[in-house]
């Protein structure tokens, strides 16, 4: 089904940013493959009304990029002079766009394929969950073109590979395979080529099915407990914990299993 109703994702999808509902998971492709999903200032602000307005219905997303490679980054042709306030403008609204994917409504499945590097890497890492297949790669060229990461990537990506990895990238523009980006943390599954997209969907489809309330403590709560200092962090914890459990969805799923109504865990495979 075509979500392209909002007159905001029509316009995104006119910008190269689409969105499909497949069932409770809205299916978001980056649509510009000749220039490999550059992401254009158009295309950054079309990636932010996506996500800002997701239908109603959306319970997790799925982002992909169309042709042989998710994200080459940063378009730049673009990258025109600009003085500092202006930098500091143009950088800010990736956050802006960035940060609607990370702490937006629902979790973000990325699904990654061919080049995730710049800019392109700095939009996987705003996601929740990554999904690689083998033809993956990550780099962050950034260093040898004489600029610096500018659409979060100094916060996030050294959150999945550490500081120290993050800047050998960057000094001497060392590139991960795929396999090698799944052992690092930048993604947490790995399957074969081609397979990145349904396995997204597949854990999308997952992820939509559990309570709203367990999904939206993962994605807003978590991240911050974890920058906390351990005290403060503690009583975040029980705090949001009370308001999970109090909810009346988390009494029902928790009396489904009392009376074996609700699915065991299963020894992992
Ligand atoms: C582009 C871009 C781009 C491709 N901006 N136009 N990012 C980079 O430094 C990565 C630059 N791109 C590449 O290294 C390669 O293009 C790829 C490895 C991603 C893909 O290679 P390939 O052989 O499949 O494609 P191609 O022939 O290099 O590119 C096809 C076209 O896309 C070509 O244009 P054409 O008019 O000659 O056909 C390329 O110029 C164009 N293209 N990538 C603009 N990035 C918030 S700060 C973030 C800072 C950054 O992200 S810096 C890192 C930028």
């Amino acid at each position: 089904m075509s979500a392209q109703t909002h007159p905001l994702l029509e316009r995104a999808a006119a910008h190269g940013v689409s969105l499909d509902m497949q069932g409770a998971v809205a299916v978001v492709q980056l649509r510009r493959p000749v220039k490999r999903n550059a992401l254009s200032d158009s295309l950054i602000e079309a990636l932010r009304d996506v996500f800002q307005n997701l239908p109603e219905a959306a319970r997790a997303a799925v982002i992909h990029g169309e042709g042989d490679h998710f994200c080459a980054g940063l378009d730049l042709s673009e990258l025109k002079e600009r003085d500092a306030g202006e930098g500091v403008l143009h950088s800010r609204s990736w956050h802006v766009a960035l940060d609607a994917v990370q702490y937006g409504r629902v979790p973000v499945v990325a699904a990654l394929h061919g080049a995730v590097v710049g800019g392109g890497l700095e939009l996987a890492s705003s996601c929740h969950i990554r999904v690689a297949d083998e033809s993956t790669f990550y780099a962050l060229p950034e260093g040898t073109r004489g600029i610096f990461v500018g659409g979060g990537g100094s916060v996030r990506i050294p959150k999945l590979i550490g500081v120290a990895r993050m800047t050998d990238m960057m000094l001497t523009g060392r590139v991960y395979n795929a396999a090698d980006g799944e052992r690092l943390g930048f993604a947490q599954y790995l399957v074969g080529p081609g397979e990145a997209l349904a396995k997204a969907i597949e854990l999308a489809t997952r992820i939509a099915t559990n309570a709203p309330l367990t999904n939206y403590a993962l994605m807003h709560a978590l991240p911050r407990i974890a920058e906390q200092p351990a005290d403060h962090g503690f009583l975040t914890e029980a705090l949001m914990s009370s308001i999970a459990q109090a909810a009346p969805e988390a009494k029902a799923r928790v009396r489904a299993f009392l009376e074996g109504k609700a699915a065991k865990v299963q020894k992992a495979a």
